[in-house]
């Protein structure tokens, strides 16, 4: 079976399975666990900020960065198809209160002078409007189609969001994707930015995990948060040993599963049936849109048929993501599987 539904679905290796087998352990909650520090530490060294915290998900490292960063009754500002605002279940309104001001993109990129646009204040509008106080970028774009936000965009979106008093907050589920496709030191990518979420359990193979980066004062705050959201573990040296294995091991991998990508990206727009984007085709992902009127749920189906599995996101949008697990021979199979559905 080629499961290229998400790098989500990646399971642990013999070798990581030995890693955690070997963690050390203890109450985290207690602040004792030695391979959760050594985790939190290692990551906020390797991107250049002051402290980080270990968290259960992608999805819970983004609420508490929302919740530290802003207040009920202030405004977010995020790009139309991100994450945060498309599947978190609306957390920033249930959790911290906020509205949402959304930004269109062009493959999930938000201009910064949309950004500039998009914040409104508070002060100065006789009480009329929200506070935006917290600006929220995705590096890489899931919806965007993996891509990845060219650094001098980036350093301008943080220094408008900083300009306006708002916080700049990285959804970086995929920063690594971004770093090794761009070329880019991970630390240079979020040099301005306040506070940064990464998650193991995607390309970086673990199965459980993410970590929100920032400065110390910030992770106190996003510390007591996590407790009130339930999200301290105690004996967690067990999965975090699984992160530690993955930053360790599985970076710089991360080309191979591009590599991948691209070969099946260009290899199924050149089926009638269906039109990739190339250009969006940067990373892991490859977003393919079904041009006859086959609905993708049926060509999810079809293509289940030939094991492989895909998902659909929308009436005529299949997104395939390439992982650790994936060889070659996968892409080759993928390939053929397309072709069958199609003719
Ligand atoms: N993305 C998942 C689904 O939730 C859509 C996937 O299969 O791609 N930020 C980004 C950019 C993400 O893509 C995801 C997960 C998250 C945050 C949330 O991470 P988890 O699943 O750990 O809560």
């Amino acid at each position: 079976m080629v499961d290229l539904r998400s790098d989500t679905v990646t399971k642990p290796t013999f070798e990581m399975r030995e890693a955690i087998k070997n963690a050390e352990v203890g109450d985290d909650v207690l602040g004792d666990d030695p391979t959760i520090i050594h985790l939190q530490n290692m990551i906020a060294d390797l991107l250049g900020k002051e402290a980080a915290l270990f968290v259960p998900s992608g999805t819970m490292s983004n609420a508490i960065a929302i919740r530290a960063h802003t207040n009920p009754g202030d405004e977010i500002v995020t790009e139309s198809t991100s994450h945060i605002y498309i599947y978190e279940g609306g957390g920033y309104a249930a959790l911290s209160g906020c509205s949402v001001a959304l930004v269109p993109g062009e493959l999930g990129i938000m201009k910064p002078k949309d950004v500039e646009k998009a914040i409104r204040k508070g002060e100065g509008s006789l009480g009329h409007f929200p506070n935006g106080s917290l600006v929220c970028v995705e590096n890489t774009s899931n919806r965007g189609g993996g891509t990845c936000y060219p650094q001098e965009d980036l350093d301008e979106i943080a220094k408008i969001a900083h300009d306006n008093k708002c916080a700049a907050h990285m959804d970086g589920a995929r920063l690594f994707n971004a770093a090794i496709a761009t070329g880019t030191d991970p630390a240079r990518i979020v040099r301005d930015y306040d506070s940064i979420s990464i998650c193991l359990s995607k390309g970086l193979g673990a199965p459980v995990g993410s970590i929100l980066v920032g400065s110390s004062k910030f992770i106190s705050l996003a510390h007591r948060w996590r407790k009130m959201f339930g999200g301290g573990m105690r004996q967690a040296g067990v999965i975090a040993a699984a992160g530690l294995f993955a930053l360790e091991n599985n970076i710089s991998r991360l080309a191979e599963d591009h590599e991948r990508a691209k070969i099946l990206a260009s290899a199924i727009n050149e089926i009638d049936l269906f039109s990739v984007d190339l250009e969006g085709v940067q990373t892991n992902m490859v977003y393919i849109k079904v041009l006859g009127d086959i609905n993708a749920e049926v060509l999810v189906e079809k293509l289940s048929e030939q094991d492989v599995h895909v998902l659909a996101l929308g009436d005529d949008l299949l997104r395939a993501v390439t992982h650790i697990h994936i060889t070659d021979e996968d892409i080759v199979n993928s390939i053929n599987a397309f072709k069958i559905v199609s003719s």
